[in-house]
């Protein structure tokens, strides 16, 4: 469990450790040789000014159920990372030292930073180096439900990027919480000991409106079938051999325990590398409040919650239903191998029970007002995704417009160009019969237009675009830099699904 109380002990406790560490291992006085050299960062403040938060970047040994450890970089050895609290609107100083062989990049994720902090090397951040450390300082907003993770393509490196164990969750303290609750729970929900396959078996029949564009469809299929017809094998897909939320796999970690007529508001963040997951809990329903992180207009009761991802929602359970349960996976073969925690009502014993929910499709649009109309852009970008299968060493290579993001370290031209305070929407056609979680750096986009229908009001920074279909997002031009837009699956995003925008 990963209530903020606990977890700030626990980051308390892991940050003394570690600082200890550092002082009498053998290696620290060369490590902290290396940190007091000037740091490329723009945003240093002077040495003397104690950090909010110390982050360290390590591999280490987490053990996911007992006798079961693997191996993983994480923030402060523990999976997931330190859950860090800010006040919207208050600076915040944060020293990562990066206690790795590989340069580093941490993206605070769904946060409006500066390009220099964002923690993209696209967008021109400084690297956290090896054996080094960076200071960043920044002001967070907006306030809610945000997280951080490495930014690193890993390309073929399995360990690498979001594979790895770097994910945390943020929360930044808003004026007012949505909805009355007694408590939070944040559940982080991560795959681990990926492999690769040839193909894969991800859900496709879940979104909601769901029928496909007949040319977006047509396109693709030709596509994929003249490179079958090639004699080309399917691109790589990843799988994954453990399921965990909040690091243990289902029945290995504490339960969620509750009693009954309490309201639990769930901060439940899907931090997977490559996965769209679902969550059920059997006799309750999910009052979904917020999308990643922002209040909804609309807020409506679900049996069930689809993440894409790095997609967030924070929904309020009402216990009403005493038991023992698994809060799990609709899927049978991801629960069983972990994906799920156990919520125990207090005075309840036994075995946890799983109940399949009843069929059910998920659509951001119940989220919505339904009378909303949004506000007209100045200018509308057109973005086409393509698949070319297995066209990059066995790899899917991926375009926006025709144009795969290269895989190098210098900086980019910017494909798309803003003027600072106009209002863009972006109309994105999906050629493709992957569902993409399509995610904006530095700036948060409003629904417009899911698979043809018109909707506004829910603000999002991930989007699940699904298969041979569009949708369209809007948002402000106001906060100049070079900013990343990119899939989130960490093989489309490696494999060219990028492009930069850029302030005139
Ligand atoms: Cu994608």
């Amino acid at each position: 469990m990963y209530r903020f109380a606990e977890s700030r002990r626990r980051f308390l406790k892991t940050t003394g450790l570690a600082t200890g560490a550092l002082l009498f291992s053998p290696k620290g006085g060369l490590a902290r040789a290396q940190f007091a050299a000037p740091s490329s960062s723009s945003a240093v403040t002077p040495a003397e000014t104690a950090a909010d938060y110390t982050l360290h970047i390590k591999t280490s040994p987490i053990e996911i159920a007992p006798n079961r450890i693997i191996s993983a970089t994480t923030y402060d050895s523990q999976f997931p990372g330190p859950l860090l609290r800010f006040k919207e609107g208050q600076q915040a100083i944060i020293d990562i030292y990066n206690e790795t062989d590989t340069p580093e990049q941490l993206h605070w994720h769904g946060q409006h930073v500066s390009a220099d902090v964002d923690g993209a090397s696209e967008e021109g951040t400084p690297f956290i180096p090896a054996r080094g450390k960076r200071r960043v300082v920044f002001t967070p907003k907006p306030a809610g439900f945000r997280f951080y993770h490495s930014h690193i393509r890993a390309g073929a490196d399995l360990s690498a990027g979001q594979y790895s164990g770097q994910v945390g969750p943020v929360y930044i303290e808003p004026r007012d919480e949505p909805g009355r609750y007694d408590r939070e729970v944040f559940l982080v929900l991560k795959e681990f000991e990926p492999t690769f396959s040839r193909g894969g078996d991800m859900a496709q029949d879940f979104l909601s409106p769901s029928a496909p564009d007949q040319s977006l469809q047509q396109t693709g299929e030709s596509a994929m079938k003249a490179s079958l017809a090639k004699g080309m094998p399917h691109g790589y897909e990843v799988g994954y051999r453990s399921f965990t939320i909040n690091g243990r796999m289902l029945g290995h970690g504490e339960p969620i325990r509750v009693k009954q007529g309490e309201r639990v508001l769930f901060h439940i963040l899907n931090g997977s590398a490559t996965e769209i997951r679902s969550l059920g809990l059997p006799g309750h329903l999910f009052e979904v409040v917020a999308l990643d992180g922002n209040p909804v207009p609309n807020p409506t009761k679900v049996p069930v919650l689809w993440l894409g991802t790095t997609e967030r929602i924070s929904a309020i359970v009402e216990m009403n239903h005493p038991g023992i349960w698994i809060m799990g996976d609709l899927d049978n073969d991801d629960r069983q191998h972990g994906m799920g925690i156990v919520v125990e009502y207090a005075g309840r014993a036994g075995k946890a029970q799983w109940i399949a929910p009843p069929p059910f499709r998920w659509s951001y649009l119940r989220l919505a007002k339904a009378s909303a109309t949004a506000a007209a852009p100045d200018e509308t970008f057109d973005m086409t995704f393509a698949k070319e299968n297995a066209a990059e060493e066995g790899f899917n290579r991926w375009t926006i417009n025709g144009v795969s993001f290269p895989m190098i370290r210098e900086i980019v031209p910017a494909s798309f160009h803003l003027k600072q305070g106009k209002r863009y929407r972006l109309g994105m056609h999906n050629t493709s019969d992957d569902i993409h979680p399509i995610h904006l750096h530095r700036h948060s986009f409003e629904l417009t237009n899911i698979a043809g229908k018109p909707t506004a009001g829910i603000i999002k920074d991930v989007l699940m675009l699904g298969g041979y279909q569009e949708s369209e997002v809007d948002f402000v031009a106001d906060n100049p830099g070079l900013t990343l837009f990119h899939c989130h699956q960490q093989l489309h995003m490696d494999f060219g699904f990028m492009t930069l925008l850029d302030y005139a």
